[in-house]
């Protein structure tokens, strides 16, 4: 079979009227940033990149190196295209803004540049979550407004996922897409189409430390799992947790499962633990995207309409049959 790049994808795709020619610039650019931030994480301890970057972002989270790293690498890719009207990061208070002396485009970027960089350290798996929208009209000279848009309004979501293989997995809205890194030739190479997460599963993912907090219809949902056999579901399941949200719903697209990061007493203050527009969105979009389902628990995360760029909201996605059990116990 001839190797389909992410270009020859992409460009199929502009020529079929899926995406314009700004959308395709605008991807090939975020996967070209992907490439290097590959290239940095994978140096490891010889790139002198490991470590604490010696100062905390709007989370009042330390930053690793390769935090500000990647950041730094996706802010200068996206400035000079033309594709962007402005672009939001996890590292950011508020909106980046295109200097005046690049040409501005129609599209809003969303992005957490390095998720699970707590595990960098200890050579886990991380990995780049991005988000596309429109810039909506009259939004002339973007402010933290125009991105508060609901998740069923991306025109595209992808991660990279920094692994034993560099991946990035890609919707522009007409299913999911899996592109593998040829580090010979430097090309993201198209290796699966049409990804579909199998309605059921066994295995599921959630950080059991934080059991003693959660709200009672996740404590019943994963007693129920616990029971294995003997219980409510009459099988076994499995659990794994990575702590890299990338990690675990690459596995969760390839195989099924489901993911839970749910509301508990620890983050009720905040809203939830993961990000809505950079995290919980893009891996929607996604999640839906290959037939699975994304819930804060009582609604759909792509309605939630956002109040603040770096609002948090609780995340249940992956099999569809899991995720509406979770539901069902919410709304009981
Ligand atoms: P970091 O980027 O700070 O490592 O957080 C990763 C993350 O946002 C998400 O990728 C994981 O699913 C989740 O946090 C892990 O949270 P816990 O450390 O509480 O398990």
């Amino acid at each position: 079979m001839s190797r389909i790049t992410l270009t020859r994808y992409l460009i199929e795709r502009q020529h079929a009227g899926r995406i314009d020619a700004a959308l395709r610039l605008l991807i090939e650019v975020v996967a070209r940033a992907c490439k290097e931030i590959a290239i940095a994480v994978g140096k490891g301890a010889l790139g002198q990149v490991l470590g604490e970057a010696g100062r905390e972002n709007v989370q009042g989270e330390a930053q690793k190196k390769l935090d500000v790293l990647a950041n730094e690498i996706l802010l200068e890719a996206n400035e000079w295209g033309g594709h962007l009207a402005a672009l939001v990061s996890e590292e950011l208070a508020t909106p980046h803004t295109i200097p005046n002396r690049y040409p501005k485009g129609e599209y809003l970027l969303v992005f957490d540049p390095l998720d699970g960089s707590s595990n960098i350290d200890v050579n886990v798996s991380v990995g780049t979550i991005f988000s596309v929208l429109r810039l909506p009209p009259g939004c002339s000279d973007p402010t933290p407004d125009c991105f508060l848009q609901p998740g069923r309004q991306q025109v595209a979501a992808g991660y990279a996922v920094y692994g034993p293989s560099t991946l990035l997995v890609l919707t522009v809205g007409e299913g999911v897409a899996v592109f593998t890194l040829d580090r010979e030739v430097g090309s993201f190479v198209l290796t699966r189409e049409r990804l579909s997460i199998p309605e059921s599963t066994s295995e599921f993912a959630i950080n059991m430390s934080n059991m003693r907090y959660w709200e009672p219809p996740v404590r019943r949902y994963i007693e129920e799992l616990l029971a294995g056999k003997e219980g409510p579901r009459g099988r076994d399941f499995n659990m794994r947790w990575v702590a890299s949200m990338v990690a675990d719903v690459h596995r969760i697209l390839c195989r099924g499962g489901i993911f839970l990061y749910p509301l508990d007493e620890k983050t009720r203050a905040k809203g939830g633990r993961l990000r809505l527009l950079y995290e919980a969105n893009p891996m929607a979009m996604i999640v839906e995207q290959a037939g699975g389902l994304a819930s804060t628990g009582r609604e759909r995360i792509l309605d939630v309409l956002p109040k603040d760029l770096h609002q948090r909201v609780p995340v249940i996605l992956g099999s569809r049959e899991e995720v509406e059990r979770v539901e069902a116990l919410h709304r009981a």
